[in-house]
């Protein structure tokens, strides 16, 4: 009886002297997360992506630390996705449109003028609809954290101004990797082609594509002005952005360390919001300097676009279900009824 309490005693301090080796070790050695994203260092990417790292550092006390790595030298976003839930890389920010192979109810986002302003943009991301499609990326071995503001797509191309439908006649234009973007583009005219983000400068340098279609932020961070003549305001989709963790890696920390994560990026969020907004807000402007020519929609344009795009409808309520879409159309109507 004495030899077993003494040998459970024994193990007991073994375990105890263990467990603090290994404390020791966390304390030492901080646990380092990639971050990646696509678009380049100086812009709203990617000055949102360093308070979020400054924000994980200084919560953790300097325990957890970010590398970020941009301009998709970790990958395109298609590359990121599938190296999180393989478990090779812990973090990205990057288009929900790239991720409906993945999680077709993110097809809701791809919705042609759906989302008309800024708020209805928040109440629908940052409500039950965003966390419902948020919370879907689980089982895919995504941890969704919170949506950015991407923002409004605007059209621009080197051939001609583009004020009504037909204008879009064999306009070779890059879409995102998605079907909804591919069919809608074609379904209005334009010869349109999936490209990564990462290709699509010298592609349009190299009139290897004639357009491509982002918000202005976009435009000017990625300098698309210097081989783009024409921009046309469409506001043809508002387009959010997303940041993941690998679930693989999201499973090995504490609950304290998953919360750093969660508040950090809800910090980087209310910085992003507002910088994108600022910025749009000054970019026709400064776009217009660099030398664009910058026209509008003809009058009633958007509504035959819409009309136009039908099937396009369609194909977005059987890929997020009824349910959800009927969810949205209401959530819709009671944000506009408040105004
Ligand atoms: C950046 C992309 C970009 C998106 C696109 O990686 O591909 O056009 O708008 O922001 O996610």
């Amino acid at each position: 009886m004495k030899l077993l309490r003494r040998t459970l005693v024994a193990a007991a301090a073994a375990a105890t002297l263990t467990m603090s080796f290994a404390a020791l070790a966390q304390d030492i050695k901080p646990r380092l997360i990639r971050f990646g994203y696509g678009l380049n260092e100086q812009s709203n990417q990617g000055r949102a992506s360093k308070v979020f790292a400054d924000a994980v550092e200084k919560a953790s006390g300097g325990k957890m630390k970010i590398r970020v790595v941009g301009a998709s030298a970790l990958g395109s976003d298609v590359q990121m996705q599938q190296a999180l839930m393989g478990g090779a890389q812990e973090m990205m920010v990057g288009s929900t449109a790239t991720l409906v192979g993945i999680t077709k109810e993110m097809a809701l986002w791809d919705t042609p003028f759906l989302i008309s302003n800024a708020k209805e943009a928040d109440i629908l991301l940052d409500g039950p609809i965003g966390e419902k499609i948020k919370s879907k990326l689980e089982e895919k071995g995504l941890v969704g954290l919170v949506y950015w503001e991407n923002g409004f797509r605007n059209l621009t191309n080197s051939k001609r101004p583009v004020t009504k439908m037909e204008d879009l006649d064999g306009v070779k234009l890059r879409v995102m990797q998605n079907n909804i973007y591919l069919d809608s583009f074609k379904m209005l005219g334009a010869n349109a082609v999936p490209m990564a983000f990462s290709e699509l400068f010298s592609a349009l340098e190299t009139n290897t594509v004639d357009g491509q279609e982002n918000p202005y932020n976009t435009i000017l961070s990625s300098k698309f002005y210097e081989v783009q003549k024409y921009l046309t305001v469409t506001n043809h989709v508002y387009s959010p952005w997303i940041m993941m963790v690998s679930k693989k890696y999201w499973d090995q920390l504490s609950k304290d360390e998953q919360k750093v994560l969660m508040d950090a990026a809800r910090i980087s969020r209310d910085y992003e919001r507002k910088d994108t907004r600022d910025e749009a807000s000054r970019a026709i402007a400064d776009l217009r300097a660099k030398g664009m020519q910058v026209n509008e929609l003809g009058v009633g344009e958007a509504s035959r676009m819409r009309n136009k795009l039908t099937r396009v409808y369609a194909q977005i309520g059987a890929n997020v279900g009824m349910d959800l879409w009927i969810q949205t159309q209401n959530e819709l109507m009671r944000i506009r009824g408040q105004k």
